[in-house]
């Protein structure tokens, strides 16, 4: 079997990328990734020299170089985690957003067509069915909940799913699309809030926390959604959604103090600041389908993913050290300096 990983340099991504290397060593996995300021090569260096893995430079977007990607290597599945992802930089700028999220998607999947494949898995998120209320710890978003999108960046996920479920139905390509909650642990980018507050905290900085801390959001490790995804590309069932989430909801405070007392720092770096506009209160995943269909369930729980996830951020601080140190400088900057 042969796999296009796309965005397989970026957090969730890399980790796949491990995953499906060490897990199948009779697969041929081929990251594609045209290294944004959110791709990073280094998290590709455990699997590089690994003879089941090819790494590919390149665009999504870029119609060209995608055909003859699939020209060449006959892939037999592609899972697209390639996109822009995070929501604060979709709000200064969303037209990236639309360009990789949307046009990217699209370009994958005209490949899909011209060449033919046995699956297109699209990794979206539970950000496309917009927010719950707080007061409403009874409700969940289930397969069947209407997208309803708040961000830019949602917005981009949201017409990339439907676009993938309209080459579904009208050119009857196998596609699935997995909807998943927040993700945590080795390798996540430093302007998400986990990794940016274990990040600042080591260094003795502050803690932007937006608004009042109080938006809850489902965490999951990461490793349990990359087992989530392998069980769908060999066991869903084409044309389906699956939602992806284990019950593991948690304020913003919450997440940010739990991190300043792991690590035995004063609770008073957590500043209080402006607001994301926009800002979605809650997320909370119904994953009641893919347990029934497929059997899968997360092996990890907050308590133990966030220790797992503090440690391998002090065991590894070369690889974030890298990242925060260069132009991630100027952009920090320009979203927290007036905050
Ligand atoms: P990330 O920002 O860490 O990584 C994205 C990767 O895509 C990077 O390696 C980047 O270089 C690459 N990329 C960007 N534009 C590209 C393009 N035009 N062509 C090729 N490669 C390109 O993102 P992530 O957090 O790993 O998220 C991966 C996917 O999972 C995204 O589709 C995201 O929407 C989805 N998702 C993320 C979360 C989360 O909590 N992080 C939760 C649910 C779903
Ligand atoms: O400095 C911060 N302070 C803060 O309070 C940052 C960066 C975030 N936050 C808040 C905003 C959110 O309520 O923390 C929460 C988590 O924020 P992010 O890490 O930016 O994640 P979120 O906006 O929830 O989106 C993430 O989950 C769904 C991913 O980035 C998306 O790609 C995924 O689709």
């Amino acid at each position: 079997m042969k796999i296009i990983v796309t965005g397989g340099a970026g957090f969730i991504g890399g980790n796949f990328v491990h995953y499906m290397v060490n897990k199948y060593p009779d697969y041929k996995i081929i990251c594609l990734d045209a290294l944004t300021y959110a791709g990073n090569v280094e998290t590709l260096e455990p699997v590089m020299n690994k003879e089941n893995f090819m790494f590919v430079k390149g665009d999504i977007a870029d119609r060209k170089a995608v055909y003859s990607l699939f020209e060449t290597e006959k892939p037999d599945v592609i899972v697209n985690f390639a996109a822009e992802s995070h929501v604060d930089r979709s709000i200064e700028n969303p037209e990236i957003f639309l360009r990789t999220n949307v046009i990217g998607t699209s370009v994958l999947l005209d490949a899909c067509r011209k060449y033919g494949i046995k699956r297109y898995h699209q990794v979206s998120t539970d950000e496309v069915y917009g927010d719950l209320p707080l007061d409403r710890t009874d409700l969940f978003f289930t397969e069947e909940t209407p997208i309803h999108t708040s961000s830019p960046y949602s917005a981009s996920k949201a017409s990339a799913d439907l676009l993938v479920q309209a080459y579904g139905r009208t050119y009857k390509l196998p596609v699935t699309i997995s909807r998943c909650s927040n993700n945590y642990g080795p390798y996540h980018f430093p302007e998400k809030l986990i990794p940016l507050v274990i990040a600042n905290v080591l260094n003795d900085k502050t803690v932007p926390v937006y608004g009042k801390g109080e938006n809850v959001r489902d965490w999951l490790y990461v490793e349990d959604h990359c087992a989530a995804i392998d069980l769908i590309i060999h066991n869903g069932k084409a044309g389906e959604v699956y939602n992806i989430g284990g019950h593991n909801e948690r304020t913003n405070l919450q997440v940010v103090k739990t991190i300043i007392n792991a690590l035995g720092k004063s609770e008073d770096l957590i500043t209080y600041v402006t607001d994301r506009p926009g800002h979605d209160m809650r997320y909370a995943i119904d994953p009641t389908k893919i347990k029934n269909e497929l059997g899968w369930e997360p092996a990890t729980t907050f308590d133990e993913g966030i220790k797992k996830t503090i440690k391998w951020y002090l065991d590894n601080k070369k690889w974030w050290e890298n990242i925060i140190s260069g132009e991630y400088q100027k952009y920090y900057e320009k979203m927290y300096s007036k905050r």
